[in-house]
């Protein structure tokens, strides 16, 4: 009787220690690399989710041309985190085109104005006071991953033309940043796995092919974040409520910019996007995921920005990497942790 008692009271301190201790277990140290925009759209979601986790240390938050131009994520996200009160947190200027990928007619026709020369129009409540940094978004990444080796994971939720300039510049950080967790791609090799700016090419990716294969190319361990995984999820008016019922200045911003979509559609459902990049780095177990070598198109023409994911090397393909694809994910667990988060009152 004694000897049980004793194991149940072991067992139960055991629980406690692990629930305690596991909150604040592993912290990672992030630079976020975002096309950002202010919410609704998914960066500026996945930046409040990642500001609202202990788990997450954002050491840096650098921009480049995605959906928005980078002088447009810039303002936004200076603007964001004033709003969270995280002026402490640095902001510097990434690329503002890819690589290689010039403006065209078609870039112009489809969603998004990574190729946007026009000046950034005011965020909600006026420009910022917070500045960005003098220093390049390149220049950042290569001087925290050489102070920090082995330690710095970077969330990429936009066109990969930053992480591939840094790689660039200093090819000698590769094997010493820890992890890259990447929301791009979409994997044919698995369901779901269609493009969304082209047939077969997701935007990010799209945007800067060259970048994309670089850095999938680079060795750096990889957890990618593709269509397929956005697909399974769908964010409704009744998880948009659940979200703006507690009143804070972060939900006040999201009822203001996400509320008219739901009130003239309420039977919406939005895709998540960089927000499914940043749970999985904050809770692996929410995706399902696969190992497969991924490589990325960067001949110009038909296939220009496509992701190919293989369990074996194919030719052409040499070079290309293994890496984690996550193509499902815990749905309601999800949603309930973001939900959680996104509302959480952060002292
Ligand atoms: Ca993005």
């Amino acid at each position: 009787m004694t000897v049980k008692l004793g194991l149940v009271l072991f067992l139960m301190a055991l629980v406690v220690a692990m629930d305690t201790g596991g909150a604040v277990a592993q912290q990672h140290r992030v630079i976020f690399d975002t096309d950002f925009a202010v919410p609704p759209q998914d960066d500026g979601m996945a930046l409040i989710l990642a500001l609202h986790s202990q788990e997450i240390e954002i050491l840096g938050i650098t921009t480049v041309a995605g959906t928005f131009s980078m002088e447009r994520a810039t303002s936004d996200v200076l603007r964001v985190l004033e709003i969270a009160q995280r002026t402490d947190i640095p902001v510097y200027r990434g690329a503002d085109m890819p690589l290689v990928h010039e403006k065209s007619d078609y870039a112009e026709l489809v969603w998004g104005e990574w190729w946007s020369d026009e000046p950034p129009p005011p965020p909600p409540g006026g420009f910022a006071t917070k500045q960005a940094e003098v220093i390049g978004a390149a220049e950042f990444i290569v001087q925290m991953v050489k102070a920090y080796p082995g330690e710095i994971t970077i969330v990429a939720i936009g066109p990969l033309t930053n992480v591939a300039m840094a790689i660039r510049q200093a090819p000698d950080i590769a094997p010493n940043v820890k992890q890259i967790v990447i929301m791009g791609g979409a994997i044919s090799r698995l369901p779901d796995g269609h493009g969304n700016v082209t047939p077969n090419a997701e935007f990010n990716f799209w945007v800067d092919p060259e970048a994309a294969r670089a850095v999938l190319r680079s060795g750096i361990p990889i957890a990618l974040s593709p269509l397929n995984v956005s697909r399974k999820t769908g964010l409704t008016k009744e998880w948009y409520e659940r979200m703006v019922a507690t009143d804070t200045p972060i939900t006040r911003l999201i009822r203001a910019t996400m509320g008219p979509r739901f009130e003239s559609s309420p039977d919406a459902s939005e895709f998540m996007y960089d927000q499914v990049a940043v749970a999985s780095l904050i809770d692996p177990s929410l995706v399902t995921t696969r190992e497969l070598y991924v490589d990325v198109d960067d001949t110009p023409g038909l296939n220009y920005g496509v992701s190919v994911g293989g369990d074996q090397i194919w030719p052409g393909a040499e070079g290309a990497r293994r890496m984690s694809v996550q193509y499902d994910l815990d749905w309601e667990r999800f949603i309930t942790m973001f939900v959680e988060r996104v509302t959480r009152v952060v002292p």
